[in-house]
């Protein structure tokens, strides 16, 4: 694979402290690379990324806005992971480096999407951890109910291996069996088959551990009311063209969200923002 395969034009932004460093490419302000206090690659990439204007991404951190899932009006996930974000802000600060990014509604002059909707895209990176910020700010006329997600595909030694921790007690919505709810009894959440869940009400980070890479990620998150944990597995990952049909064990999604069961209203003249914050240790199993 060539150093960078997206397309030149996109751009993209670095940010670096002494031992982290993120990829941030401009096209749906998709991270698509990131590295924290010396850690191995945190996210996984496909190989077999399209890099066209009208399709995402696979892989890295897809930001999915004014929908995640399907819509009447909108793309599959929304409009934000395919659109031009402007770059407003790149500074390095006392160990902190930061990247900031904006995408109005105007800019995306779509039917169904009021004027002056203002997202902004915050990237803000340590030694120590990576925080990502999306801020909705509605400056329009009418009140705006929206679903939303970072779609966060983690990097892992492989599929079989890993156990994801802080899931217990929480119900979920199982996608993959007529949305069945279920309380979830583990204590190490497994992944052997094709998952799909939404854990509802969900506050708690969530840690993927992996004794093989000898790492654990957590991830925490804020103004999300739910966590979508999805890996495709042999039988579905067929169905998707632009990731190998092994692609499956070499990754997570982990993704705080709002989903459209209980969606955002962002009244006018408020914000609404979404945060997910990434460390990574060593692994304590
Ligand atoms: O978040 C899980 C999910 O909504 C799955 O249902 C699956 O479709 C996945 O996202 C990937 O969606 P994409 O449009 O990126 O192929």
């Amino acid at each position: 694979m060539p150093d960078q395969p997206w397309p030149k034009d996109w751009g993209s932004t670095i940010v670096k402290t002494a031992n982290s460093s993120c990829t941030i490419l401009h096209h749906g302000a998709h991270i698509v690379s990131c590295k924290i206090g010396g850690s191995e690659e945190i996210f996984w990439l496909s190989p077999l990324s399209e890099y066209q204007n009208e399709k995402p991404v696979r892989g890295g951190n897809p930001l999915c806005w004014p929908n995640f899932g399907a819509h009447d009006h909108f793309p599959k996930h929304g409009l934000a992971r395919l659109a031009k974000w402007k770059v407003i802000s790149l500074e390095l600060k006392n160990d902190i480096s930061c990247a900031i990014f904006s995408l109005c509604s105007n800019d995306l002059n779509h039917p169904y999407l009021p004027d002056n909707l203002d997202l902004i895209f915050t990237v803000e990176l340590t030694d120590q951890y990576l925080k990502t910020q999306l801020k909705i700010t509605n400056n329009s006329h009418q009140d705006f109910i929206f679903s939303e997600s970072q779609h966060a595909y983690f990097a892992v030694s492989h599929i079989k291996n890993i156990g994801v921790l802080g899931l217990k007690g929480h119900t979920y919505i199982d996608r993959m069996n007529h949305d069945t709810q279920v309380d979830c009894q583990d204590d190490i959440f497994h992944v052997s088959k094709p998952t799909d869940i939404i854990f509802l009400d969900h506050h708690q980070p969530i840690t993927i551990v992996d004794s093989d890479m000898g790492r654990q990620i957590i991830v925490a998150k804020s103004g999300a009311q739910h966590a979508v944990v999805w890996n495709p597995y042999q039988a579905m990952a067929t169905e998707v063209t632009d990731m190998a049909k092994d692609a499956f064990e070499g990754f997570i999604c982990i993704e705080p969200c709002n989903v459209t069961l209980a969606p955002t209203t962002v009244k006018v003249g408020q914000s609404s923002t979404l945060e997910m914050v990434i460390s990574v240790s060593k692994t304590i199993l």
